[in-house]
């Protein structure tokens, strides 16, 4: 078997609902442990046990690998998901999003930004300064796909993340999308949390700002989660969304951790 590096991607549903998903960049002598892996996820996941499970493999060009750094992290707690919300927009506000744009994404989020009131699949494109939603598919989204980190970035970001009581797949997988979304073309920042019932932290990512994250986004057993992009009017959204969906990414750096703010401050 040559060394050759793979994009390996999990997607599971239930009642033809959208459940889970992962992404990995492998050799290929670990493909099939990652696929065993996936697959049991899929199987055990809070939302439920998935009734099918895809996993795709596909070779990618080594030569076409974009190496990127993780940004820097930082905690803002805020008492009550109202505040965190606020806290949120602030941060959006801050990284250059209008405030009407933030609040009509926040509100999206909130009521499931899916056309049935449910989470969509992938991403919003909302544009930063009239707030609306730009991805051709609501009910999809944009998938952000073949991304990863590498072994040695990754024990870095154990450590780092550890004594903080952060090191969870949560955290390390939403480091690992955020930081291929910030280099993209285009983009001024991203809302994000959990459709994961049992967690309730979300974060606000932007080039300016870095991974700003809010322990408290949404209450406890809430299924509605999302991201919304928020971008450039000016983009080209054929040429983002190819790099979002498309890009090989390889995380090899770690940011910074830095220290806890409280909300208001
Ligand atoms: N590309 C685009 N959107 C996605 C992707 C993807 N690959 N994967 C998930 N989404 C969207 C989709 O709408 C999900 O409903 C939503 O994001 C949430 O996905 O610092 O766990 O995987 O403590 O549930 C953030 C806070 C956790 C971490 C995010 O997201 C922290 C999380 P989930
Ligand atoms: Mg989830």
């Amino acid at each position: 078997m040559d060394n050759s590096l793979y994009s390996i991607r999990m997607r599971s549903s239930r009642n033809e609902r959208h459940l889970s998903g992962a992404e990995k960049l492998a050799s290929a002598p670990r493909l099939d442990a990652l696929a065993a892996a996936m697959v049991r996820r899929a199987l055990e996941h809070d939302k439920g046990q998935a009734e099918k499970i895809y996993v795709t493999v596909e070779k990618v060009d080594a030569a076409q690998v974009l190496r990127v750094a993780l940004p820097d992290i930082r905690t803002v707690c805020a008492e009550s998901v109202e505040k965190g919300r606020a806290a949120a927009l602030s941060r959006l506000i801050m990284a250059g999003v209008s405030a009407e744009a933030a609040r009509c994404a926040m509100q999206a989020m909130i009521a499931g930004a899916a056309p049935d009131g449910c989470s969509m699949r992938g991403a919003m494109l909302v544009d930063a300064v009239n707030g609306q939603r730009l991805e051709n598919d609501s009910q999809r989204g944009v998938r952000v796909s073949r991304m990863d980190i590498d072994d040695a970035a990754l024990c870095c970001l154990q450590d780092l993340l550890q004594p903080a009581g952060l090191d969870n797949i949560h955290v390390k997988e939403a480091l690992v999308l955020a930081a291929k979304v910030l280099h993209a073309p285009g983009i001024i920042a991203e809302l994000c949390w959990s459709d994961d019932p049992g967690y309730m932290a979300g974060y606000v990512a932007a080039p300016r700002l870095g991974y700003v994250r809010f322990p408290l986004l949404k209450p406890l057993g809430v299924e509605q989660g999302g991201r919304a992009f928020f971008v450039d009017p000016a983009i080209n959204l054929a040429k983002l969304t190819d790099y979002l969906e498309r890009q090989v990414v390889l995380i090899d750096r770690v940011g910074r951790l830095l220290p806890d703010e409280r909300w208001p401050a």
